[in-house]
């Protein structure tokens, strides 16, 4: 449960749209935890920043937020480009935009991450392999240009006939992905 853990120890508090979020970076961060066997000077949690907001809430595609804090995985596009193994539920087809793996629209609205900065760490920058494909280039991907581009990555998750289930409902002619 690292969201309950970084909430409890300081490091951000639980945003409206159920991601922690930490001044000056926002929810651009990912959580890890680390047991040891020592005491330390530890912070208590922090104050919640999200005040009279709901960007996140009215921007959800799905009404995944269905109120503030509470997500309803089930309905949260990421779980269903991400983690649903069968066919995506009709309803949420027409409102998918773009999103072939994961999702950010709550995230990407956020006031506190619009003026975060961007990472410094290069293996997080997207690379130029995956970046400006055309919607016809994905449509085309076929098994061995799949486990070439994502050779270690966590999109790997999803397996190759998710990600094809994905692709399929993406809006035909879209300039850049
Ligand atoms: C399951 C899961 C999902 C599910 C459900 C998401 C959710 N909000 O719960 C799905 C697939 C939808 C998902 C999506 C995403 N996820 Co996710 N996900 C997880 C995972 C593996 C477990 C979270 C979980 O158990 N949720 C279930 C419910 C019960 O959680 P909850 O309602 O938030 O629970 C809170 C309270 O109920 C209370 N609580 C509940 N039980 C208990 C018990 C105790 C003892 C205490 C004290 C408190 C407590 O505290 C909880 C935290 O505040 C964590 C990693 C981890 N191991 O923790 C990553 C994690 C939450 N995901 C993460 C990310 C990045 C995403 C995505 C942005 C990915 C993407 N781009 O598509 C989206 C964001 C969607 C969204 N708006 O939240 C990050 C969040 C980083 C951050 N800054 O907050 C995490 C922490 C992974 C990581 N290690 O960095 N995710
Ligand atoms: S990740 Fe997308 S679908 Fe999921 S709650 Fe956020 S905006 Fe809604
Ligand atoms: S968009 Fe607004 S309500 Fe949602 S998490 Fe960010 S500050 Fe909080």
């Amino acid at each position: 449960m690292d969201k309950a853990w970084a909430t409890r120890s300081g490091l951000g508090w639980l945003g409206k749209n159920t991601n922690v979020l930490r001044k000056g970076m926002g929810s651009w961060f990912f959580i890890g935890e680390m047991i040891v066997d020592a005491t330390f000077n530890y912070d208590g949690p922090a104050a919640d920043h999200c005040g009279s907001c709901t960007r996140c809430i009215d921007a959800c595609p799905t009404d995944a937020l269905y109120e503030p804090y509470k997500l309803d995985a089930a309905k949260c596009i990421s779980y269903l480009t991400i983690e649903l193994r069968d066919a995506i539920p009709v309803q949420f087809r027409e409102n998918m935009d773009s999103w072939m793996f994961g999702c950010d629209i709550c995230q990407d609205v956020c006031p506190w991450n619009r003026r975060a900065p961007d990472t410094h760490i290069d293996r997080l920058k997207p690379t130029g392999e995956l970046t400006g494909r055309t919607y016809d280039f994905w449509e085309e991907l076929n098994l061995d240009l799949y486990r070439e581009l994502f050779r270690r990555s966590a999109v790997k998750r999803t397996k190759f006939e998710g990600l094809k289930r994905n692709i399929s409902f993406l809006k035909p002619k879209t300039p850049d992905l």
